[in-house]
């Protein structure tokens, strides 16, 4: 009688966790519309002296519905790709929509989101040659600013848990591969971590995972995307291939038709989210 009891629990909370995980990935219809009659979060800019650039730089901030100065949060790093700036999800994505949404259905750990410009150098607009050597380069540089200027400032103005199990960091194409490099790279720092669509700035497998059994124990998730029709998504498939050659649990969820645009992150970071900061089920890792 007890084992039953012990099985029907488990199988309740089993199935409790497919469903609040969203087992088969699947993106509901107006996910992505303003809705009515719902709470909303806030949006601010910040700036932070940049010991790393030089620079006073600034970022965009979204708190949760219903915050508290009275409680401490989880933070989201999210970052923008290579054509982008701070303003980048907030103008193409629209994540406040779609956090919004989440949270009215119950479906989101209340938690912090920093929305970055992960472009480290003094002049660090989307201007002229986006590509040049010295705004690549500079996308590389944001990983200094990150762990030495803006978390610290995050940290000392909002009430955070400051804990690697409570820090996240996603984003797309540029910032999917600053997010996997810096991510996988700090695994004391980062916990979470998600690429989508990342592009080539993203290290080879065998540099981002030096030690697959050690970074197993230290990861409480590993989230790829990516569109089948994005031309790169070889730099997510080879991550993939590494990872499941090496038994490593994580999520690739490739969009069918899926191209390089905020189609595909905006269904990314609506999985991605409503993973975080809760247990994760493994039979959802593969
Ligand atoms: C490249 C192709 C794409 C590259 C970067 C990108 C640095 C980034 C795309 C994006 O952020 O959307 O060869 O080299």
């Amino acid at each position: 009688m007890k084992r039953l009891l012990i099985l029907l629990f488990a199988s309740f909370v089993g199935i409790t966790f497919s469903y609040a995980q969203n087992e088969n990935n699947t993106v509901p219809e107006g996910f992505d519309i303003a809705r009515e009659g719902i709470q909303h979060g806030t949006i601010d800019t910040i700036s932070y002296k940049s010991k790393t650039v030089g620079t006073e730089r600034r970022a965009i901030i979204y708190t949760p519905p219903g915050y508290s100065k009275k409680k401490k949060y989880p933070v989201l790093y999210l970052l923008h790709g290579i054509g982008g700036d701070e303003k980048e999800w907030l103008n193409g994505g629209q994540p406040q929509v779609i956090l919004d949404n989440l949270y009215a259905d119950g479906k989101l750990e209340p938690m912090i989101v920093v929305m970055p410009n992960g472009r480290a150098m003094k002049d660090d607009r989307a201007v002229g040659n986006i590509m040049s050597p010295d705004k690549v380069q500079a996308f590389a540089t944001f990983e200094n600013d990150l762990l030495n200027d803006l978390i610290p400032f995050i940290e000392k103005k909002y009430k955070v848990l400051k804990d690697r199990n409570y820090r996240a960091i996603a984003g797309l194409s540029m910032g999917g591969g600053q997010s996997l490099n810096f991510g996988l790279g700090n695994l004391d720092v980062f916990s979470w971590v998600g690429g989508f669509s990342s592009a080539p700035n993203t290290k080879k497998p065998e540099e981002l995972i030096p030690d697959p059994e050690k970074a197993k124990g230290q990861l409480n998730l590993l989230f790829i995307s990516c569109g089948d029709s994005d031309g790169l998504i070889s730099f997510s498939q080879r991550t993939h291939d590494f990872l499941t050659n090496n038994d490593m649990p994580h999520i690739y969820h490739v969009i069918p038709e899926g191209k390089h645009d905020f189609k595909v992150w905006k269904e990314s970071l609506y999985l991605y989210s409503q993973y975080l900061f809760k247990p994760i089920d493994p039979a959802l890792l593969k």
